[in-house]
């Protein structure tokens, strides 16, 4: 594969050093290509771009701006399979997963945005003798960082509706996984749009996306990652008063009340918990069930792990790829280790796979989804985030204890309640501290909704109205007849 180059002013080019950076495929360890490793001065160039762009992008009206999001939506539909294909090459997760999920949403994004903003009415209040018109404006040229997990998907949540409400752009997506932004650059190269418009600049955290953080015509940041790195990022823009949005880490609880019929629901537990081998900060990462169920639910939820159908991500029966990398392997490996020494029991899984799972590549990152019972609550196993095939169990004996387990962490991205009785699920839910929770369902995605956590899993929400918030400033015009 040819080597990826950044996308800044319309033109692709080499970093300013020509220092590069290998792009490896988890599941063999193999290099994939390289991409530049680029550093302030690029990123300053590609601010430059956006900034230039900008006065004729503001100036476009929504209406075309609406009808570029549409040509784009059509367009990466139509690159639908290689979209796939990419995905499952930088991630290892499996092409099965990266047709349905990654590659369908990141269309979506496009075109829900653009409907949705067909919908909206202009918005004024009158009172006093006097009509306030509140009108949206582009923030400028904004900031969007984005992580290894879901690498288009979340790109593109947030390209779409920063191009809708008249933003300029400099995105940076995460180093491990290059190749699905480079196809967005290619195809918005492709379809014309302006140059300067949307900018893409590839590289280390450290290097790239801090200078994008720190960079003074840059008015807002959009990050989604790591709760260590969300943390570095809002020190450096907090102080320069920049917009921020942080879409971070979770820990999230799967609850199951005493009405709950676990041969119903084993398999979208199992879902909730190991999709995308559980790199997904929405996955379920900890299952409370009540005591007297524990046994067996404990046993039919690992039955149901066993299942799964971990192996090569290209095959289309795969149900459980690779992770991200040899490193997050062994981070995650580290976590498996430290359930143990905390008292934990492997129910199931817990080793490196590369003997015992057929069809897989022996140097892969390939790790057997793990349960792990009989660990404190309290634990650093069950209360940090792990981001791998990792869950652990907890029996609980009533719903307050319940909900002193699931708020018992330092997230509170989302959470998911399983149940007879929706009304109950429903009261259960308002008492979880977080941003999202699913009652007897997972992942299902309203996009109008608002998205995000509370605590260390974030500031602010995507979705909607609120993406098209934070994409613009508003100003409000009172107008009193005279
Ligand atoms: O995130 P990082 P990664 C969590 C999960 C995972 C951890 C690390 O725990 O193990 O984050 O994942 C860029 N200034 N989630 O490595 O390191 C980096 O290059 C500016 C949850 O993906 O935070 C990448 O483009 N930018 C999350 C992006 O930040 C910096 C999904 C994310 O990298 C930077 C993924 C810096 N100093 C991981 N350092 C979710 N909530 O969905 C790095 N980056």
């Amino acid at each position: 594969m040819q080597p990826l180059l950044n996308y800044i002013g319309g033109s692709f080019v080499p970093s300013n050093s020509g220092d590069t950076i290998e792009d490896i495929n988890p599941a063999t360890n193999q290099r994939i290509t390289t991409l530049p490793r680029s550093s302030s001065i690029d990123v300053d160039k590609a601010t430059q771009a956006a900034i230039g762009a900008g006065p004729a992008w503001k100036a476009t009206p929504i209406e075309e701006r609406i009808k570029w999001l549409e040509n784009i939506a059509d367009a990466l539909e139509a690159k639908h399979e290689e979209i796939a294909l990419l995905e499952t090459l930088d991630t290892g997760k499996p092409i099965s997963l990266s047709r349905r999920v990654d590659a369908a949403r990141s269309v979506s994004n496009f075109r829900f945005f653009a409907q949705y903003a067909k919908e909206q009415q202009p918005m004024q209040f009158e009172a006093n003798g006097a009509i306030n018109h509140i009108h949206r404006n582009p923030v400028g040229c904004v900031g969007l960082i984005t992580p290894w997990n879901l690498p288009l998907y979340l790109l593109t949540w947030k390209v779409a509706p920063a191009l809708l409400m008249g933003n300029t752009i400099v995105a940076k997506p995460s180093e491990m996984t290059p190749l699905t932004a480079n196809l967005l650059a290619e195809t918005l190269d492709e379809l014309k749009l302006p140059e300067g418009v949307f900018n893409l600049v590839h590289g280390l955290g450290p290097e790239v996306g801090q200078a994008i953080v720190e960079h003074p015509n840059i008015k807002a940041i959009s990050f989604t990652g790591g709760t260590s790195t969300g943390r570095t990022v809002a020190a450096t823009a907090a102080p320069m008063f920049k917009k921020l949005s942080l879409e971070l880490g979770g820990k999230n609880a799967t609850v199951l009340l005493d009405d709950a019929r676990i041969d119903d629901i084993v398999d979208e537990l199992v879902r909730a918990s190991f999709t995308n081998s559980g790199q997904v900060c929405l996955c379920g990462s900890r299952v409370l069930i009540p005591a007297k169920m524990y046994d067996e639910v404990a046993e039919k939820f690992v039955k149901g792990v066993e299942r799964l159908k971990l192996g090569d991500p290209m095959d289309e029966s795969t149900q459980m790829g690779a992770v991200i990398s040899a490193e997050h392997l062994s981070k995650v490996e580290s976590y498996i280790n430290l359930g143990i020494e905390e008292g934990g029991i492997v129910l199931t899984g817990g080793t490196s796979v590369n003997a015992s799972v057929s069809g897989v590549h022996a140097e892969g990152a390939f790790l057997r989804p793990t349960v792990i019972g009989g660990l404190k609550h309290t634990s650093r196993t069950a209360t940090e985030e792990i981001f791998g095939p990792v869950v652990t169990l907890h029996p609980y004996h009533d719903e307050d204890e319940a909900v002193l387990i699931a708020n018992g962490t330092e997230y509170g991205l989302a959470g998911s309640v399983w149940t007879s009785d929706v009304e109950r699920g429903h009261a259960f839910a308002q008492r979880m501290d977080t941003g999202i929770v699913w009652v007897n369902t997972w992942l299902n995605r309203d996009l109008r909704t608002p998205f995000g956590g509370v605590k260390q899993s974030g500031i602010g929400r995507e979705g909607g109205i609120w993406s098209m918030s934070f994409f613009s400033e508003m100003t409000n015009v009172c107008i009193k007849q005279p």
